[in-house]
């Protein structure tokens, strides 16, 4: 990583603009990232530095400084640019904003996941990082950059995102040394949770409250599900983007091992989530023509509403009597 970071401060001090670019379905680590890089760069270089995401930035992440930069097409060519693309693991997370940087001569891939495919000419990849945050601080480091106050608000959102609180296994003492830094230059850690975890709009509750209206437990506890309709969702004045997350709650269960959410849409089709805490759900959702992963997944359903929870119920049940099996045996 170190070896690339000397190259690009060099680069820094050669070109006359810089853009940064981050993934659809923005999170918390691809905004703050990108805010934390813009403030840094800005402050320590002069240079103007352009911010791109293929997408609307969602309203909850208003707090952090600098959010009103963000950009949904080019600003210009890019070609002359000192190109950086944050928490990415390959191009197509850019979408239509990719076409400009295919083959692109400055492209700086910053990023931690384990799938990432290496596609810029300098990638920094440290999949060890709970955050793409946590590398740009260390970045500035090795650049002897000074991080101010509002670029370390952004820094601290984007590892306090990645790394749920710091509570996944993600979170290593290196982590917590840079966070620990970050809090030096005045965080908030209170305001920052209450923004990033805690603060919904009162439709969202009111509709959670709708929602638990149904909640069945089958199987002794071992299944948790709920659903709602287009009409209990209107019924509360709230969006259907407001049921994000609910499922967690059946999943939270004491002694369920898979919480289902059943979210039947006037289109006539289901869209169904699961969390699960040892069965794989990736495996029911794709017989449903779903996917995803292991512990969360997803598909959606066209049939009648009894008819799919009914379906996938049955599919659900197998698949926990299945485990229960193999518990006993193994
Ligand atoms: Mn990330």
């Amino acid at each position: 990583m170190y070896m690339e970071a000397i190259d690009l401060k060099t680069i820094l001090q050669t070109v006359h603009r810089v853009s940064i670019f981050t993934h659809v379905r923005p999170d918390g680590d691809a905004i703050g990232s990108s805010l934390g890089l813009q403030r840094i760069l800005r402050t320590n270089t002069g240079l103007p530095v352009y911010l791109y995401c293929p997408d609307v930035i969602p309203a909850k992440y208003g707090y952090l400084p600098g959010v009103e930069h963000f950009r949904r097409d080019l600003e210009g060519s890019v070609k002359q640019d000192l190109v950086f693309v944050l928490d990415c693991s390959d191009l197509e997370r850019l979408e239509y904003l990719k076409e400009k940087l295919q083959q692109h001569p400055r492209l700086v891939n910053i990023d931690h996941h384990v799938t990432n495919d290496f596609f810029g000419k300098y990638n920094l990849v440290d999949t060890r990082a709970a955050a793409t945050g946590e590398m740009l601080y260390q970045l500035s480091r090795v650049w002897g950059f000074h991080v101010d106050f509002e670029a370390s608000l952004c820094l601290y959102s984007a590892i306090a995102s990645d790394t749920g609180s710091f509570k996944y296994d993600n979170t290593t003492p290196e982590t917590l040394r840079i966070t620990a830094e970050l809090l030096q230059k005045g965080i908030q850690p209170s305001l920052v949770s209450q923004k990033l975890f805690d603060e919904r709009p009162y439709t969202t509750l009111a509709l959670l409250g709708e929602a638990l209206k149904s909640l069945t437990l089958e199987q002794g506890g071992k299944i948790a599900w709920m659903r709602i309709d287009d009409n209990g969702i209107e019924k509360c004045g709230a969006k259907p983007e407001e049921l994000d997350g609910f499922v967690n709650y059946l999943r939270d269960i004491e002694n369920a091992e898979v919480g289902i959410f059943f979210y039947h849409a006037r289109a006539g089709n289901t869209k169904v989530g699961f969390r699960s805490k040892s069965v794989d759900v990736a495996r029911i959702a794709s017989a449903f023509g779903g996917g995803g992963h292991p512990r969360a997944a997803g598909c959606t359903v066209e049939d009648a509403p009894s008819t799919v929870i009914k379906m996938v119920l049955n599919v659900v049940y197998a698949a926990v009597d299945e485990q229960q099996r193999e518990r006993l045996i193994g």
